[in-house]
């Protein structure tokens, strides 16, 4: 079982970023780090769909949150309101120009926030996970799911800038 994780380098002028503290310690898995990167983050997830993995999870940090959120819909927008770590900053711009609005995850997203909580760590469905860098991620990742054809499982968490790191880990099982 190939199971590739993957967590997100700081951005927005912080020094660490809660999703990758949270990745970096799982054994067990493949762990990718991520640029904060609306040009390059994308191709980087196509990828690793390309290499014929058996799961893809990208993790993200979400500042205002306080449990975990297991995202259920990327949406076909970037709309930016911070400038990411190349200095762009996409307003009303579409991540794939021909491909749908919006994907679901493929994880089974209710049975893993369904799960966390019977484990007593906060943790909700989703269903925005923003239009910044994170959901272009999830976005591609779908995108790149739905059109290699060969259904696997992949998804988007975004965890808690404040106690994330400790709640992560009973995610994979
Ligand atoms: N959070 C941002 C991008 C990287 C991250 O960890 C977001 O929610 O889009």
């Amino acid at each position: 079982m190939r199971l590739i994780v993957t967590g997100f380098e700081p951005f927005g002028g912080a020094e660490v970023n809660a999703s990758w503290e949270a990745v970096r310690r799982l054994e067990g898995v493949e762990k990718v780090l991520l640029p904060v990167s609306f040009a390059r983050a994308g191709g980087m997830v196509r990828e690793l769909v390309a290499g014929a993995p058996d799961a893809v999870i990208c993790v993200g940090e979400a500042g205002g949150r306080s449990s975990i959120s297991v995202e259920r819909v990327a949406v076909n927008l970037m709309d930016a309101r911070i400038p990411d770590n190349d200095g762009a900053r996409p307003v009303d711009g579409r991540i794939a120009p021909d491909g749908p609005a919006a994907y679901f995850a493929t994880l089974p997203t209710r049975r893993i926030a369904t799960r966390l909580r019977e484990a007593n760590i906060p943790a909700e469905l989703s269903y925005t996970a923003g239009t910044y860098v994170c959901n272009a991620v999830f976005y591609a990742l779908m995108d790149a799911v739905n059109r290699a054809g060969k259904p696997i499982p992949g998804g988007f968490i975004h965890v808690p800038a404040k106690g994330g790191v400790a709640l992560f880990p009973i995610i994979i099982e």
